[in-house]
This record gives C-alpha cells, sequence and structure tokens, in this order.
C-alpha cells in the first residue's frame, strides 16, 4: 500500500499470517491502508517496544494483535500506546486456541485490551471493528461499513436451506 497505513496488523509468528491475514484482506476490501508485521512479545521484546511507541507518532489509529498460546502481544501493545489494541487469540496446537482467548481476555483493569473470537472471525471482527473506529470520522467509510452489513442481512434472509432427502 502506497498511502500511509492507519491500522498495524502485528501478530507473535510468521505462523499467525493464515489467521491474520484475514483481517488483512477484510481492510483492503474497504479500502483501509494498513501494514502487517511480525512483532513477538518473547522472542523479540526491544521491537515490540519501539512498534508500540512509535505508533501513534507514525499515524496509525489502531493496532490488530493477534498471538497463540501465552498471548501476552496484544496486552503488552496495549501497556505501551494508549491506540486502540484489537487483540485476536490465535488457534494454538495444544489447547486450540482457549489459552491465547484466556491469555488476552483476563487483562487486569486500567489496560483495556479488546478481545475478539478465536481465529478467522476474530480476524475478520477485529478489522470490521478497526473499520467502524475509523468510520467515526470518515463518512465514505461508514457508508461502506453500512453496505456491507446490509448485503449481509440481504444474503441471510435471501438463503434458502436444502430440501429433505
Ligand atoms: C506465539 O507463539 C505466536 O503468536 C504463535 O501463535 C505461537 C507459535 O509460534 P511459532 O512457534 O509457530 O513461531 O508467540
Amino acid at each position: 500500500m502506497s498511502e500511509a497505513p492507519l491500522v498495524g496488523i502485528i501478530m507473535g509468528s510468521t505462523s499467525d499470517w493464515p489467521t491474520m491475514e484475514h483481517a488483512a484482506r477484510t481492510l483492503r476490501d474497504f479500502g483501509v491502508a494498513w501494514e502487517a508485521e511480525v512483532v513477538s512479545a518473547h522472542r523479540t521484546p526491544d521491537k515490540l517496544v519501539s512498534y508500540a511507541t512509535e505508533a501513534r507518532g507514525r499515524g496509525l489509529k489502531c493496532i490488530i494483535a493477534g498471538a497463540g498460546g501465552a498471548a501476552h502481544l496484544p496486552g503488552m501493545t496495549a501497556a505501551i500506546t494508549d491506540i486502540p489494541v484489537l487483540g485476536v487469540p490465535v488457534e494454538s496446537k495444544t489447547l486450540h486456541g482457549v489459552d491465547s482467548l484466556l491469555s488476552i481476555v483476563q487483562m487486569p483493569a486500567g489496560i483495556p485490551t479488546a478481545t475478539f473470537a478465536i481465529g478467522k472471525a476474530g480476524s475478520v471482527n477485529a478489522a470490521l471493528f478497526a473499520i467502524s473506529i475509523l468510520a467515526n470520522e470518515n463518512p465514505e467509510l461508514a457508508k461502506k461499513l453500512a453496505d456491507f452489513r446490509s448485503r449481509q442481512s440481504e444474503t441471510v434472509k435471501a438463503a434458502e436451506l436444502p430440501a429433505l432427502d
């Protein structure tokens, strides 16, 4: 993207990308400028500090942070920056993402970190939530979001269940 990114997507590992790419695709579909990077709370703590410290100054309006297992990335990012952090629990191999979910959702009072569903649904919804934040100040984006939701409703209303055998 050539435009300055408004939404930063970060994730603990390249193995998170199959989940987090859905956030990127959703932002792209709405024409919202985004960037994506691997930033690990555990393996690259220095990079996490610099990314979160510089986020607001670089023009990011929110950060979508995905991580699996002991998923400290969203909470630690929110501890450093006060722009909204939207956490996506990535499905882990051993505990199927319940570990990721509980790691992200149980923030102590004082450092809010939004938490979405495990996996693809959470990734898509984090992007839609980011879009709704941006839409507060952007009527064109608000219209796109309203149109998206209206199309979604129409699709569901038009759905037909299969006949019995
Ligand atoms: C977390 O550890 C990452 O967010 C990822 O979900 C998980 C496993 O990472 P890899 O071992 O696949 O690099 O930090």
